[in-house]
């Protein structure tokens, strides 16, 4: 069945404006960073990274969620994902308001997720937005749907090893394991709480460090 699907959508197609949306978001975040370095200020934004979703996992995800086909590219939202690394919880509500006020990113806000306040029940935490971007193509403006997700690096680890273990399972990962990632949860809630604290003197000792290497 899914090798039909396969077959019979182009994708390579299909997925030309996600690839570019990811691409051109990935510029413009970045740009962010760079602005803050250039002017000797602290970066709410640590590092970004980008992925267009692959085509089976686009598949199981529509199957899974009873998707038609021709209705992806309107429901799943995710087909283009960017991320967005902060060293600590703060930066991530300061990335939300960046993203929400820059009139240079030209997307639409089709709704946003607080699972950073509003944890799920795996132990999962993040900021999702999910926009509608324009992508200019050769066949004009396509405006598709791309999910930026804000989260620490602590969030980031934490979701980096959860997201293997899942596949390793199959999305069934024993009640004992589960347990165990909820508790890695809890602890990596304690380091961005703890470093929260510290927050100041940290950012003081990073721009003491960048500056003094910049004399060199
Ligand atoms: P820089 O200057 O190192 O920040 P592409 O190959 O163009 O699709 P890209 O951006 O090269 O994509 O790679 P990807 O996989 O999207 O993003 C990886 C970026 O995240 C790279 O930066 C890594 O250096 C950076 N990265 C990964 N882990 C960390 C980390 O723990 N701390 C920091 N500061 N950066 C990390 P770039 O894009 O090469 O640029
Ligand atoms: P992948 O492999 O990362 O692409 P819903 O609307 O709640 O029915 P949906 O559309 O999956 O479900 O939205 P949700 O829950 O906001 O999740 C979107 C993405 O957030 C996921 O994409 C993951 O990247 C990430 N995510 C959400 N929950 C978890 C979790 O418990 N653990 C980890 N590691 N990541 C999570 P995909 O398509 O599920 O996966």
């Amino acid at each position: 069945m899914n090798s039909e699907i396969m077959k019979q959508v182009d994708w390579k197609s299909f997925l030309i404006p996600y690839s570019k949306a990811v691409e051109e978001l990935k510029v413009k975040i970045k740009s962010i960073r760079k602005e803050y370095n250039q002017i000797g200020e602290y970066s709410p934004i640590e590092f970004v990274t980008g992925r267009v979703k692959k085509v089976p996992s686009i598949i199981e995800k529509a199957n899974s969620k009873n998707i038609p086909i021709s209705s992806v590219a309107d429901v799943i939202d995710d087909i283009a994902g960017i991320r967005i690394m902060c060293q600590f919880t703060d930066d991530i509500y300061k990335v939300v308001e960046l993203i929400r006020s820059r009139k240079d990113i030209d997307l639409k806000i089709a709704y946003e997720r607080d699972y950073v306040k509003f944890g799920k029940k795996s132990g999962y935490k993040s900021y999702h937005i999910i926009v509608r971007y324009p992508v200019q193509t050769i066949f004009g403006i396509k405006n598709v749907l791309a999910e930026i997700q804000i989260r620490t690096l602590a969030m980031n680890f934490w979701a980096t090893i959860e997201h293997s273990i899942n596949y390793k399972y199959n999305h069934n990962i024993p009640e004992a394991l589960q347990e165990r990632l909820r508790n890695a949860a809890i602890a990596a809630f304690a380091l961005d709480s703890e470093m929260r604290i510290i927050r100041d003197e940290v950012i003081g000792a990073q721009l003491w460090f960048e500056e003094k290497n910049s004399e060199k």
